[in-house]
């Protein structure tokens, strides 16, 4: 019998080869992928990201998580596909344009992804061009930008107004995060939320895609 307590406490315990072991026996006895994911998985990465918030875990800690997290999800990805598994939704995520700072992003997106979310990575360095172009060809559902300097908040600002001239910003919503950025920042330049933190962030798009 699949052991889901297991599996979401060896997320929690950063146990890359055990989630996996944990995850190939489950698929092996015929759990539903889904089952495996809402009811070890996404619990597991949420108490992660709860001892975050709590200072209970450290950056080393969610990151070494995360890996658990991703190697488990890549094993049942495949059968997720066969199941017909429908994503909640598709986000596109950057860091903007002048900065390089991606761990927080990467944060945000493994969230998103162990939250049911098809998530494109944009990665860093992202030009509000660039952003155009990436909303072009992915049509995402939510845009979402990554900034930690003060001097590239700026680039937010510029995307919002981009997207507005190519006539995309109606057909997406846009968050924006990152620990040089706020709410009043965000309701100023016309973004659609601010996502304090990763948790934050998954809620604020379930919240925009009323999922
Ligand atoms: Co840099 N850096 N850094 N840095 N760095 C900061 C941000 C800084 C505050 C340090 C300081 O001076 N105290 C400062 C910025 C000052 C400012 O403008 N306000 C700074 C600076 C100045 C610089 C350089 C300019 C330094 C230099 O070269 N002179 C340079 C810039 C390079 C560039 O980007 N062009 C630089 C470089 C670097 C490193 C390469 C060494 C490294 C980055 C490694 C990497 O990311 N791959 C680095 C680091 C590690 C930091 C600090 C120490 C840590 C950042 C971090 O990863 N935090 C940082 C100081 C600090 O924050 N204590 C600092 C952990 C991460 C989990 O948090 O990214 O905030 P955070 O993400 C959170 C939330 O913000 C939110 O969720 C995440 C998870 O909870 N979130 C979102 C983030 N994005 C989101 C998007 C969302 C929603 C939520 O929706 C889309």
């Amino acid at each position: 019998m699949a052991d889901f307590e297991a599996l979401k406490n060896s997320v929690i315990d950063m146990d890359p080869d055990r989630a996996v072991e944990l995850t190939q026996s489950a698929v092996a006895e015929g759990v539903a992928p889904l089952d495996i994911v809402n009811t070890a998985l996404i619990p597991g990465i949420d108490v992660v990201g709860q001892k975050f918030r709590d200072f209970e875990y450290f950056l080393p800690e969610v990151i070494m998580a995360a890996k658990a997290f991703k190697a488990a999800f890549e094993v049942i990805l495949p059968q997720l596909n066969e199941a017909g598994y429908e994503p909640k939704g598709r986000v596109l995520i950057g860091t903007v344009s002048g900065d390089n700072h991606d761990i927080g992003k990467n944060i945000v997106i493994a969230l998103l992804q162990g939250s049911g979310y098809e998530v494109h990575d944009a990665g860093v360095d992202v030009s509000a061009q660039r952003f155009v172009e990436l909303v072009r060809d992915i049509k995402p559902h939510v845009v979402g930008m990554s900034a930690l300097l003060t001097t590239t908040m700026a680039v937010m600002r510029d995307t919002i107004a981009e997207l507005s001239g190519a006539g995309l910003r109606d057909s997406v919503k846009v968050i924006v995060g990152g620990s040089c950025v706020n709410p009043e920042f965000a309701q100023k330049i016309g973004a659609d939320g601010y996502g304090e933190d990763a948790s934050e962030a998954v809620k604020l798009v379930d919240r925009l895609l009323a999922v």
